[in-house]
């Protein structure tokens, strides 16, 4: 009996765990892969759609993916995201660069750039990762591009939440418990 409402807690608290993980796992940004074409994004700082930004067939994931390069400096794609004040989010996304120079990118939360590299060689599409934290419950997220000569291209962009070090916590108890169960029992 003992054992048996230990094995409840455990399938109780890995549950909790894995729902909690599971939902910090969730993308909060739409159309990060561009296969809506612009949709739920906008720019500023572009000359014209089609001539230093758009959406074209060179992706990393499905079909689409954007590309752009502000001439003579940053010109910015911009999506504005749900957030809760004080979570931390990981954003992720694929970058490629045709090599011409200068370039720059910037990732930009709130105003505050969070990620900046300068003269990007030719490159595949390559992941690039940062954080930021919300202050706010809308946190305006900003990719500034600079190609004066061709143009960046980005792809499978994801914003989700850092899971609770408290979901992780809970995970291994519940781990932990059902592995001293079946130890017991086996
Ligand atoms: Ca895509």
């Amino acid at each position: 009996m003992r054992w048996r409402t230990l094995n409840g807690m455990a399938a109780c608290a890995l549950a909790l765990g894995t729902l909690g993980a599971a939902h910090a796992a969730d993308n909060i940004l739409v159309n990060g892969s561009f296969e809506s074409g612009l949709a739920s994004w906008t720019t500023r700082g572009f000359i014209l759609e089609g001539y230093d930004y758009g959406v074209g067939d060179i992706a990393h994931s499905g079909s689409s993916a954007f590309y752009g390069g502000g001439i003579g400096g940053l010109a910015y794609l911009n999506q504005s995201v749900m957030t809760s004040v004080g979570q931390t989010y990981d954003v992720s996304f694929w970058l490629y660069s045709d090599g011409y120079l200068p370039n720059r990118l910037q990732v930009l939360a709130d105003g505050a750039v969070r990620y900046d590299l300068e003269d990007v060689k030719l490159q595949d599409f390559t992941r690039v990762t940062t954080t930021f934290t919300a202050t706010q419950t809308l946190t305006q997220l900003q990719f500034g591009l600079r190609n004066d000569a061709g143009a960046l291209r980005l792809d499978s962009i994801t914003v989700t939440a850092v899971p609770e070090p408290g979901t992780y916590a809970l995970m291994a108890l519940g781990l932990g418990a059902l592995a001293l169960m079946r130890r017991r029992l086996g």
